[in-house]
């Protein structure tokens, strides 16, 4: 697996501090890619099928939407630890990096479901926010298919409240959705071995897919090596979870 190399880290921390998120062309060939791709075919028949409640979310024609649970995908063990995604997070975190889990946001065509607007520090609960996840482009991914969008510079305005929102996978939404009208909306146009690194508090979501193109993205996320749980918002976070778990299950 060859990650762009050659990045101006300088030019790429200026702006990821600025916008809350910065979009890397061509990160990845694509034969890495189809790579993936086809190692993602390979963990769901001999592992994520086995995933269960909150680790996997499926749409109504039973197409997988969300894995949340990747620790035995072993290619993406290995690719949490790649030095230059590493070298990238030590920069942008100005701190050495800890690894922090990864996801997949499979968004199936047709059937794809939306992630209402959130900021991943309110699920992560990181005491200090400083946290990132490098958005990993596997389709095409725009307006058109329920791509992923950004309210520029929210991670200047800390954690905001949120409430439930029911989707499967994507559980919270931020309270005052009114307030994101201050800021501008920008959607990036991506293509496959593209990526988004984007900060935790940064204000993000996603439509439906209709579609009939699938849009897979896969996250791989950091936080700084002095960063730790903060309890009481983890306890928030994992009471509203429970019931909307408990409430889907009924
Ligand atoms: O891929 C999506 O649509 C949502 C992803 C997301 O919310 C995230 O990476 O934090």
């Amino acid at each position: 697996m060859n990650f762009k190399k050659n990045i101006d880290l300088k030019s790429l921390k200026k702006k990821y501090d600025n916008d809350g998120f910065v979009v890397i062309k061509s990160f990845l060939s694509k034969d890495d890619v189809n790579f993936i791709k086809n190692d993602l075919k390979n963990f769901i028949s001999n592992d994520a099928k086995n995933l269960k409640n909150r680790d996997i979310n499926y749409t109504k024609d039973n197409k997988i939407n969300s894995i949340h649970k990747t620790s035995n995908w072993k290619l993406i063990n290995k690719i949490q630890n790649d030095d230059n995604l590493q070298k990238i997070s030590k920069k942008l975190l100005s701190e050495p990096p800890k690894n922090f889990g990864a996801e997949l946001f499979a968004k199936p065509a047709k059937t794809g479901m939306p992630s209402p607007i959130h900021q991943d520090n309110f699920y992560w609960a990181i005491d200090n926010a400083n946290g990132l996840t490098f958005w990993i482009s596997l389709d095409n991914s725009s307006k058109r298919n329920g791509g992923i969008f950004y309210f520029k510079k929210t991670h200047k305005l800390g954690l905001l409240q949120h409430k439930p929102s029911y989707a499967p996978g994507s559980s919270q939404t931020v309270k005052y959705y009114e307030g994101m009208k201050l800021f501008k909306k920008y959607t990036p146009d991506l293509k496959p071995g593209d990526c988004i690194i984007h900060h935790s508090l940064i204000v993000h979501g996603s439509q439906k897919n209709i579609s009939k193109n699938p849009r897979t993205g896969l996250t791989i996320r950091y936080i700084g090596k002095s960063s730790k749980k903060d309890k009481n918002l983890q306890r928030l976070y994992l009471s509203e979870l429970k019931t909307q778990v408990f409430s889907r299950n009924k």
